[in-house]
């Protein structure tokens, strides 16, 4: 990014001081989290629960047509029976398909898959966890999608029961796709079940907090978001933005000092 302007370097030592005045202490405002969210209904919160079949991106997304049929409080394709699915999405994580069939299931690749649509967008950081639920077999593949793009992937051994922890800071534009797909890795889905969890936490400590379009200026569009905001004035007023991107200082507010710190980034325009 071009950090060429005297302006900008005001902005960066105004938010600077907010991240260190403010921001380092203030409580995280949780957006969506995949287990504490999870339910048996497509959409509710934010949250879809399918699979990827031939086309194995985000643009072959399928959603499950089946919940508490192939065990309790488990989304899937087919009963747990001969000529039905490997895959499911369950609270934790899930289970992909293979080629191998084993167990007499239909063998055909599907990758599971839990995906988030942001409504709202903004500056978040996504946390979770990805390892093995049963030591066996020859192990996962973990990725994730934001908007079609593969931002993250992790190689998971049969045997991992221990796995990786992973913290991603993302600008999301309202309406982005997030999704977390299970692989069952060179299509071996042999004791594939693994967990696979994520939160959402808004991040007003961001590099660019005023961008809430995630566009990388600072403009119209989000005085427009931020105007909304201040008028709307409390955090915890339930038509605020999830995670309150407009409060800048992270105090519960959007208030006159909150603008102060969006100006100078809107007179910048362009994020540093
Ligand atoms: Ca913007
Ligand atoms: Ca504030």
């Amino acid at each position: 990014m071009n950090t060429g302007c005297g302006c900008q370097s005001v902005v960066r030592s105004a938010l600077a001081a907010c991240a260190i005045l403010f921001c380092s202490s203030a409580n995280a405002t949780a957006i969506a989290d995949s287990q504490a969210d999870y339910s048996g209904v497509q959409g509710q919160g934010g949250w879809y629960y399918g699979f990827y079949e031939g086309t194995l991106n985000p643009s072959g997304f399928q959603q499950f047509p089946l919940f508490g049929t192939f065990a309790p409080n488990v989304w899937s394709r087919s009963a747990n029976a001969p000529g039905g699915y490997w895959t499911f999405i369950n609270n934790m994580g899930g289970h992909p398909s293979g080629i191998q069939g084993a167990s007499g299931r239909i063998a055909v690749i599907n990758w599971a898959v839990r995906r988030f649509v942001f409504a709202a967008g903004g500056n978040v950081v996504v946390t979770g966890q990805l390892k093995k639920a049963q030591a066996c077999g020859s192990g996962v593949i973990g990725r994730i999608f934001v908007n079609g793009a593969e931002v993250w992937t992790q190689t998971i051994q049969g045997n991992d029961l221990v796995g990786v922890t992973y913290s991603l800071q993302l600008c999301l534009p309202p309406g982005s796709i997030i999704d977390w797909a299970i692989d069952p890795r060179n299509g071996e889905e042999t004791c594939d079940s693994s967990v696979f969890d994520a939160t959402l936490v808004a991040d007003n400590s961001a590099p660019c907090p005023g961008d809430f379009t995630c566009d990388g200026e600072v403009d119209d569009d989000d005085f427009a978001a931020f105007d909304l905001a201040y008028n709307l004035f409390d955090c915890a007023d339930a038509a605020m933005p999830p995670g309150c991107p407009a409060d800048l200082n992270n105090d519960g507010f959007v208030d006159d000092a909150d603008f102060v710190l969006f100006a100078l980034a809107y007179d910048a325009l362009i994020c540093p």
